[in-house]
């Protein structure tokens, strides 16, 4: 069952029993809201509801959104005309950095917000990064900037500035190694090359989008701290948010970290992104959408 046929049908046309609070909070958890929010959020719209009169599970529901909405942050992150943008995808290994990297370029050369764009292996670290990003150019008819496995993501970075400078490109999307030895390595890593590319680019045209896996719950959390902690995050790219998905850990996010959500994934292909629409999300999360 999906995640919010199971709120409506705890939040259903009858009135709500005394347990449903509780069942709703436990349900909320699993949603990935984290036991602090889910508590907060349950015992705020308990007030609500006995202030304003509410007594069925459907009016409930509403001003459960209502609340909901009060910490949902969305951000439209779209390239600027006139320059070159770089957008640069972070994440943990596995969570969809090079499938997002391929279908954000897709999706912004079909809408015309890039004329041409470059594709920069920034994973060096993995064997197969480099291929799997260059079979996504070619069948993109995206050109693909790398060099060598094991070399300097910084340097690979650089180059592909460089190269999209020199051949009139409006976009680069960097896609970045996942995986280091340790956790300090990574956030070494990340430091010198957002350092690089902040040197060079236009500061208003460089986004850092964090893509976190929405199946993985608070783990999310913990990883967007991670991340945080190194660079400056300018959205999320909540991945794998298929129809069983719950991704309550965007509003997580967004209430401890201050981050917001851009876009959304929910499938392999490469039309499976679009920007992500917080009242959209908050009526999948509460079974309101149907
Ligand atoms: N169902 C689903 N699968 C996805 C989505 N995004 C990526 N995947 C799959 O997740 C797997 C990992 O995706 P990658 O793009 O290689 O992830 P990555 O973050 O680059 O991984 P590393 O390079 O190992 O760090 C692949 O099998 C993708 O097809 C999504 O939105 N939905
Ligand atoms: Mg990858």
């Amino acid at each position: 069952m999906r995640f919010g046929d199971r709120i409506r049908k705890l939040l259903g046309m009858e009135t709500v029993a005394e347990d449903d609070w509780d069942e709703l909070a436990d349900l909320l958890v699993e949603g990935d809201l984290g036991g602090a929010l889910a508590e907060n959020v349950v015992s705020e719209l308990k007030a609500v509801c006995a202030g304003s009169g509410i007594r069925n599970g459907e009016g409930a529901r509403r001003e459960l959104k209502n609340l909901l909405s009060g910490y949902a942050r969305s951000i439209a992150i779209t390239p600027d005309p006139g320059g070159l943008n770089v957008i640069m995808l972070l994440g943990v290994n596995g969570v969809g950095k090079t499938t997002t990297s391929a279908k954000l370029a897709k999706f912004w050369l079909d809408n015309g917000s890039s004329k041409k764009a470059i594709l920069a292996a920034g994973d060096t670290f993995r064997a197969a990064a480099i291929e799997q990003l260059k079979m996504h150019g070619s069948r993109l008819g995206v050109r693909v900037v790398a060099q060598e496995h094991g070399s300097d993501s910084g340097a690979v970075l650089y180059d592909a500035l460089e190269s999209a400078a020199a051949d009139g490109s409006d976009l680069v999307i960097a896609d970045t190694a996942g995986r280091m030895h340790t956790k300090a390595n990574l956030i070494k890593e990340l430091e010198k090359m957002d350092k690089i590319v902040a040197a060079k680019a236009d500061p208003t045209r460089y986004r850092r989008l964090l893509v976190v896996d929405a199946t993985t719950g608070q783990n999310a959390l913990k990883q967007a701290e991670t991340f945080a902690a190194a660079v400056r995050i300018d959205g999320l790219v909540l991945t794998k948010y298929d129809s069983s998905a719950k991704g309550g850990v965007a509003l997580a996010i967004a209430r401890q970290l201050g981050i917001p959500t851009a876009f959304v994934c929910d499938g392999e292909r490469y039309e499976d992104i679009r920007p992500f629409d917080s009242d959209r999300y908050l009526d999948e999360f509460l079974g309101l959408d149907s």
